[in-house]
């Protein structure tokens, strides 16, 4: 991508926005940062060192004086500055599009609603232990914190950027094309940016592949309706390698005859010429990574390892290690016989679903945040079987309180540490508290790894 000379306006002065002006400016560009609240000191500092231009507080007529923008994925297309770019003809692209451009590692891309952290980071580790073996680096970056942008120029040919990916971030990505491409699951999620339409977020989700060759590989969740009604649909043939993976009986699904599968608790690769054992699920299930979901996670991770390659050795090897992800069901400290877990991650309502469904124990349950269209009555009767006592925290508190008046004791609290309070005079030895919003964290945090932090500091200090 030649930008030498070229005005780029890079719109939010996040971590994606920053990363992605960055880049540009030392690719020779001229850049402007531009975000409608007010930019933090050491920010504006970092903008200062790296001569790059800014302004904050509102975006004012400069922006459009730009050969392209770079819109930041939290920026919905409806917001003023997107209609005027477009209006303008100003190309608008993603901070994916533009790492991407100048990405010469192999490329993983991880999108999907729920577990995608996770299996990005458990590719991540395998990996890292192939490349250890094979003198090749790999990246974990993208909607998991790191922008893609901000690695991109130390990653080399062979290198693996593994990068995850939000509907958000597919959005104004015209080119980009990874080797192997991953969907773990598709359920209502984001639905405000999709003008409610379920088909919509999917068609966001869906651009993963838009590019994608025959030399590259798509890897998808068979135990998904939407996506197996998707990739099976024997009206449209995929001009790239497909391998499902899923804990389902296998039926006669398959199209490529590649698939990652369980029999008996045991990993299979399948293909044409028959089956391989990978490894038997108690090898790397633990109290800190457990539960049917993370199961799924990991045939996902393990059809990735086959599409690149990566040796048995090395694939047993770093899930033997795996010990989950932080803010996905983290096992904090187990006090007076209680297992305290943090599971601030679960921004949406399926993922607290799985967190309550991989409970070893009944627990207390603490949950609220910023609402995102919850319906709680889907998750009544797994709350009923498995909570004996729920918190509610933060804006959502009124809401979720007439959710769940009568299916389970509760109580409102008015900040994280009385919830814990609550939650520690309450929970019996043997049992679990767990932290499992359902809900955005902006109304009382940060970000979600704000609120986390916070927890797990509440939680040692109790
Ligand atoms: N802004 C404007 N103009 C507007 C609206 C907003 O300038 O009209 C500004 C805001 O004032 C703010 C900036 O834009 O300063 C925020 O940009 P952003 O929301 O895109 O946030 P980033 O810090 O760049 O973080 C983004 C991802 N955030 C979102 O997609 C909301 C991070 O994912 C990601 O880790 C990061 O890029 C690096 O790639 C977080 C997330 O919540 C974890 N993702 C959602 C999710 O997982 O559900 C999608």
């Amino acid at each position: 991508m030649d930008i030498k000379g070229k005005k780029i306006s890079v719109i939010g002065a996040g971590k994606s926005g920053i990363a992605a002006a960055e880049l540009l400016v030392r690719q020779g560009a001229s850049v402007l940062v531009s975000d409608i609240g007010s930019i933090n000191e050491l920010t504006r500092v970092h903008l200062q060192e790296l001569q790059i231009h800014y302004e904050e507080c509102g975006h004012t007529e400069s922006v459009y004086d730009a050969d392209f923008c770079v819109l930041s994925p939290g920026i919905p297309p409806h917001v003023p500055v997107v209609q005027a770019m477009q209006s303008r003809g100003i190309p608008l692209y993603s901070e994916i599009e533009i790492a991407s451009r100048f990405c010469r590692a192999r490329i993983v891309g991880i999108t999907g609603t729920d577990g995608k952290t996770t299996t990005s980071t458990i590719v991540h580790r395998l990996c890292e232990e192939d490349g250890r073996r094979n003198g090749y680096r790999s990246f974990s970056v993208g909607n998991i914190g790191i922008p893609f942008s901000s690695m991109v120029m130390e990653m080399h040919e062979g290198d693996v950027a593994v990068v995850e990916l939000s509907s958000y971030q597919l959005e104004r990505s015209p080119t980009f094309r990874p080797d192997v491409s991953v969907i773990t699951n598709i359920t209502p999620d984001h639905l405000d940016r999709y003008g409610g339409e379920m088909q919509r977020y999917a068609a966001a989700k869906f651009r993963i592949y838009a590019n994608q060759r025959p030399q590259d590989t798509l890897v998808y969740n068979a135990d998904d309706a939407l996506l197996s009604a998707h990739f099976t649909a024997t009206s449209v043939s995929f001009p790239f390698q497909l391998i499902s993976f899923g804990m389902e009986p296998v039926a006669d699904r398959l199209r490529d005859n590649r698939t990652i599968l369980l029999d008996n608790e045991v990993i299979i690769a399948r293909t044409a010429v028959g089956d391989e054992s990978i490894i038997g699920t108690s090898e790397f299930l633990k109290n800190s990574f457990r539960g049917r979901h993370n199961i799924s996670n990991v045939l996902a991770a393990v059809a990735v390892a086959r599409a690149l390659k990566i040796s048995h050795e090395a694939i047993v090897t770093a899930l033997k290690a795996f010990e989950g992800v932080e803010h996905r069901q983290e096992f904090v400290k187990t006090i007076n016989g209680v297992d305290w877990v943090n599971d601030s991650k679960a921004t949406n309502l399926n993922a607290m679903r799985q967190a309550l469904a991989s409970l070893p124990t009944t627990a207390v349950l603490i949950v609220g945040g910023r609402d995102k269209g919850n319906d709680y009555a889907t998750v009544a009767d797994l709350v009923r079987e498995k909570i004996t006592f729920l918190i509610a925290l933060g804006e959502s508190s009124p809401k979720i309180m007439a959710a769940f008046d009568g299916i389970v004791p509760l109580q409102m609290a008015s900040s994280l540490v009385e919830a814990l309070r609550f939650a520690h005079e309450i929970a019996l030895p043997g049992q679990t508290v767990l932290f499992s919003p359902a809900c955005a964290s902006f109304d009382m945090f940060d970000n979600f790894e704000d609120r986390g932090r916070q927890f797990k500091q509440c939680v040692h200090r109790l």
